[in-house]
């Protein structure tokens, strides 16, 4: 049976979970990380050198660290060519988006306003430099938004790989209490998303026991 490390509270593990789900897979999952701990045992490293999660196991020797490579992983044996096409120039198309989202949506969410709105004490935070990561932010989310304006899913009419990817941060960005631009065709893919019952699972999760207060 598939094997995935992971507290549910990290954003990297829920877009693991929400995949493995909508491939309708059947998986253990075990806590690690943040105040689970398991991540600087000695078998952990073992598996994953960096010591950070998720880590999955699919029986081979080797367990897959590093997110995107997971998903590239159950997307390649276990996903429909609508979700992961098996033709090169296809793939790619499903493929730069998912890179982009990875990139561009969690890599200036997660740490420059996530981090900085939750997981820092109010008192120390830096409403200045979340502004500017929200500017940022917003020039790849309009880049989305065009994308959602001509079609349903962010790489065609159906849920696809790279909608794992960028689909994983909305819960956490509509949840926040935070200042929001206008992204119309952004906010109807969202209200899709939420009515899917893997999404609703495991990305709608608190995120509260990462909360850092004064
Ligand atoms: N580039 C890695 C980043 C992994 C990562 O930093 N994971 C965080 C959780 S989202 C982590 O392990 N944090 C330490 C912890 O939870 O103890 C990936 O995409 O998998």
């Amino acid at each position: 049976m598939l094997k995935i490390w992971g507290r549910q509270s990290s954003s990297n593990v829920q877009s693991v979970l929400w995949c493995l789900d909508e491939l309708k897979l059947d998986f253990e999952r075990v806590d690690a990380g943040f105040t689970y701990g398991l991540v600087d045992s000695e078998e952990f490293r073992a598996m994953n050198p960096n010591g950070t999660v998720p880590v999955l196991r699919d029986g081979q020797d080797s367990a897959i660290w590093e997110t995107g490579a997971i998903l590239r992983y159950l997307a390649a044996v276990y996903g429909g060519d609508g979700f992961w096409p098996q033709e090169p120039a296809a793939r790619a198309q499903v493929d730069k988006w998912a890179e982009w989202a990875k990139l561009n949506v969690a890599g200036k969410f997660t740490v420059p306003i996530f981090w900085q709105l939750v997981r820092t004490a109010p008192s120390q935070q830096d409403p200045v430099a979340i502004e500017k990561a929200l500017k940022i932010l917003n020039k790849f989310l309009k880049v989305a938004d065009e994308q959602l304006g001509k079609q349903a899913f962010l790489a065609g009419d159906c849920l696809t790989l790279a909608d794992i990817q960028f689909g994983h941060c909305l819960y956490r960005y509509f949840d926040m209490d935070m200042r929001r631009a206008d992204f119309v065709h952004i906010e109807r893919y969202y209200g899709q998303l939420t009515a899917r019952e893997a999404f609703q699972k495991h990305v709608m999760f608190s995120y509260e026991e990462l909360r850092v207060l004064d």
